[in-house]
């Protein structure tokens, strides 16, 4: 059997349709080869983070199993913001559609690319909120 690990992917949108891309994105990721989609948080709408001024954001935790790697994750990740029309112009600016990977499993990665856990993880109540919201679920088989 493939080793699976649980990876929390944090989706947000401030620009658009943002319950849609939301949605989009969930859609997207139950469809990625070797990953299964176990839950998804409530989406939380939330006042803007950093020192640009903009609209506020939906917030949403997507807990997968996956036997993807999370250089392949990630890069799964950046396809899906490019369909949704992301456009990469400012850090922390307003953006159609984000997905941060948060955790994956145990893992610690520091490349260039890619920091997990997210380094944002304990400065943001509102995904702190939704993995235990995610945690305290029972767990399925399948
Ligand atoms: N990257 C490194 N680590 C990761 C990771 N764990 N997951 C790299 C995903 N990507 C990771 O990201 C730039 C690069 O970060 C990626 O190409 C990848 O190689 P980006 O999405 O192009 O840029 P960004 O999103 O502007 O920067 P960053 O640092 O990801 O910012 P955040 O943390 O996404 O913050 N306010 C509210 N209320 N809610 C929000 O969700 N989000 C942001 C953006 C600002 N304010 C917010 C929210
Ligand atoms: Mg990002």
């Amino acid at each position: 059997m493939i080793a699976r690990e649980r990876v929390y992917v944090a989706l947000g949108s401030n620009v658009g349709e943002r319950a849609a891309h939301l949605a989009y994105a969930v859609g997207r990721l139950a469809r990625l080869a070797e990953t299964r989609v176990v839950a998804v948080s409530q989406i939380e709408e939330t006042a803007p983070l950093g020192p640009i001024p903009q609209r506020p954001y939906l917030n949403q935790m997507v807990l997968l199993e996956t036997g993807l790697a999370p250089a392949e994750l990630l890069r799964e990740c950046r396809a899906i913001e490019t369909e949704r029309g992301r456009q990469r112009r400012v850090r922390w600016g307003p953006r159609t559609l984000d997905l941060d990977i948060v955790r994956f499993g145990d893992r610690t990665v520091r490349t260039p690319e890619l920091a997990i856990p997210h380094p944002e993880l304990a400065h943001r109540d509102f995904w702190l909120r939704e993995i235990a919201e995610l945690e305290a679920l029972p767990v399925t088989h399948g």
